[in-house]
This record gives structure tokens, sequence and C-alpha cells, in this order.
């Protein structure tokens, strides 16, 4: 008997330009487009193996690092599963010669190779690589813009995951979401000195999730609705400095832009706080960077991103990483463990 199992892998994501509020929370609608720089190391990945067999007892399991989690009727899990089982079952319908995986139960099993609800973006992966490991197991021909809402219906941020690079997910203005799906930007070789630098400050679960988070913010931030007038200028022109490489104007619609989803969280009622003490300091410290790097070459060094947590991303160009690494390392210094990509501290103890 021939088995039917597909394994896929999906890499987080990480925003430039942040989604935060629906307009239909049901569908997933964003209430503004956003965009991202999905991380190529393998080290921030989710991988999901999805097997259908006719013999397996009725219904659809899924195991979350080796736990079961319920997938709930209606819930967004099931509706991802169903929509894309549907698909499988009209290539059934035309082609009476396929196996009939589309009524056959599922068994899903999906790894995080890092801390879950870190505020590193770990749905986003793991939608994206349950829908591309369902979409691989029912050899669906969908592209992966297509794939994208679906895979936008089990966590919004998910839908960008399924393209690598820089990628662009539109808000769409049609009320059934069809129109509102990712696509590419730039393939990551397009700006392949491009490195993204995560600094965890902290890996426990979140305090706010983000998917009441963002709700309480679109029920009651004044602040939000000015946001939403700025966020499509701001998708263009850094659209627009991916293609050319102009990283001091990626840099500061970056920042800018980070900083606008913090002060969207504060305007919320009651407030919404993800930074601490150590990301403000570290903002302190890629400001003054980029203030010293202003007058002596008159460009941007880096740019910092903070999530729904207290975590850091900052953007910079090899080689200009090296620097960062080092500064960071030195006025946040690190116990036992510190990445060394480019061997700045051998020989030296991390302790
Ligand atoms: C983003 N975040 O664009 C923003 C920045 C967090 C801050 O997408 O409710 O987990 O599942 O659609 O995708 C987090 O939101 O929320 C997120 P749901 P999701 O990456």
């Amino acid at each position: 008997m021939p088995v039917y199992e597909a394994t896929a892998t999906a890499p987080v994501n990480i925003a430039c330009i942040k989604y935060w509020g629906k307009r239909d929370t049901s569908l997933i609608l964003p209430t503004n487009s956003s965009l991202s720089v999905t991380l190529d190391q393998d080290h921030l990945r989710s991988t999901t193996t999805s097997r259908a067999d006719a013999s397996f007892e009725k219904g659809d399991r899924l195991w979350l690092n080796g736990t079961e989690e319920s997938i709930k009727e209606g819930g967004r899990l099931a509706v991802c599963i169903k929509e894309l089982r549907g698909w499988r079952r009209e290539m059934e319908e035309k082609d009476g010669g396929l196996p009939k995986l589309s009524s056959w139960p599922l068994r899903i099993a999906s790894y995080n190779n890092f801390p879950t609800a870190a505020g590193l973006a770990s749905s986003a992966s793991g939608l994206a690589a349950l829908v591309a490991s369902l979409s691989q197991l029912y050899e669906l021909p969908q592209t992966p813009s297509e794939l994208s809402r679906i895979a936008r219906q089990g966590s919004g941020s998910a839908c960008r995951s399924l393209f690598g690079g820089f990628v662009a997910w539109r808000e769409g203005k049609l009320a059934d979401g069809s129109d509102s799906l990712a696509e590419e930007v730039a393939p990551r070789d397009h700006w392949p000195e491009m490195h993204a630098l995560i600094c965890v400050v902290s890996d426990a679960k979140k305090g706010t999730s983000s998917t009441s988070g963002m709700q309480r913010t679109v029920e009651t931030s004044p602040l939000l609705q000015h946001r939403l007038k700025v966020v499509p200028d701001r998708m263009d022109k850094i659209s627009k400095a991916i293609l050319e490489k102009d990283f001091d104007t990626f840099a500061q619609i970056t920042m800018a832009d980070s900083n606008q989803f913090h002060a969207v969280c504060l305007d919320t009622s009651p407030p919404i706080f993800y930074l601490n003490d150590v990301s403000r300091s570290l903002i302190a410290l890629i400001e003054e960077l980029n203030r010293a790097a202003m007058l002596t070459t008159g460009h941007l060094v880096a740019a910092y991103t903070f999530d729904a947590g207290p975590n850091c991303v900052i953007y910079a160009l090899e080689p200009t990483m090296r620097l960062i690494i080092s500064t960071v390392n030195r006025f946040f210094p690190q116990e036992g463990h510190f990445p060394d990509p480019f061997g700045l501290f051998e020989g030296q103890s991390m302790e």
C-alpha cells in the first residue's frame, strides 16, 4: 500500500511594516497592508508532516511539539484543512483515477525549533508549514499566493511565510477576502547583504496575545486611524527602497513603523506594553550608533524592529553586522552561548 504523507517547512518572517488590526475577524482581513522579510536560517522554522490514511480512526488530529492540540470545529485550523481538502475533492471529482485522499482522516505533526509564542512569530511559520504540507500531500496546483489566502485564515502573518525574501501582504478591498493575499516584492537573492540579528530579550510567553491585543486596538485606539492613513505611503516607499537596495530608507521606515505600532499599543485601552527596559535600551543603542554613523558616513548602519513582545530584531548589511554584534555583546554581555557567525569572539570567554 502506498503511504500518503508530506513534510514541509516554513520559516519565521519579521515585519518591517506591521500588521495590527482586522477589519474582518473571521476571514482575517487586515486593516492595513504589511511587509516582511522571511528569515532563511535553519534555526527559526516550523516543520510539519501530514499523513492521510483510510485506516485512521475518524476525525483529524494534530500534535504541536509532541503535544496533541484539539482541532476546534469551525476554528482557524479546521478552516484551513477544510479549504485545502475542498480543493483536493474538486481534483478527485474531475479525475476519477486519483486516490480519494480528501475523504481520509489526517494526522498532522508540527515542530518549532524555537520558543513558541515568545513574540517570534511561531504562528506564522506554523500555519504556513501546515498549509504547505497539506498542499504537497494533496498535490494541489495552486500558486503560493493562492495558498496564502488559506494560510491567512489560519493566522494573518502566516500568509507572508509562504514566500522567501521580501514579502507584501496586500490588505485587499473585497469583502470575501479573495484579494487579501501575499506576494513577493523581491526574492532573497536580490539583496543577500541584508542580515537580521535576533536579540532574545525574553523567551517567556507574552502577556497579551496578538489576536486579542489587535482587536482591542481596533476598538479603542484613535491613533490607529492616523496609522491607517500613513501605511500606504510607507508600503510604496519601503518596496521601492528594497528594489533599489536603499538601506537608509529601508531602515528609517522600519524603525518608524515599529515605533508607531508600539505607540498604537500604548494608545489602546487598557494599554498594551510589549517593550521592556532592555528593549528600550537596545533602541537607544541603535539610535546612537546610527547618529554616529550619520555624522561620519552620512548613512545609517542598522534598523531595529519589535513585534508583540520585548525581543529585538536588528536589520543591518553585512559586513556592518559585525560591528552591530560586537557592540550589542559589549553593552549586553551574554552568559554562555552567544552566536558568533563571523568568528569575532574566537578565543574569548563568553561567560
Ligand atoms: C506582524 N504581528 O505584522 C505583526 C507585528 C505582531 C506584531 O502579525 O490574529 O499572530 O493570528 O492574525 O498573525 C501577529 O499577528 O495574528 C502579527 P492573527 P498574528 O508580524
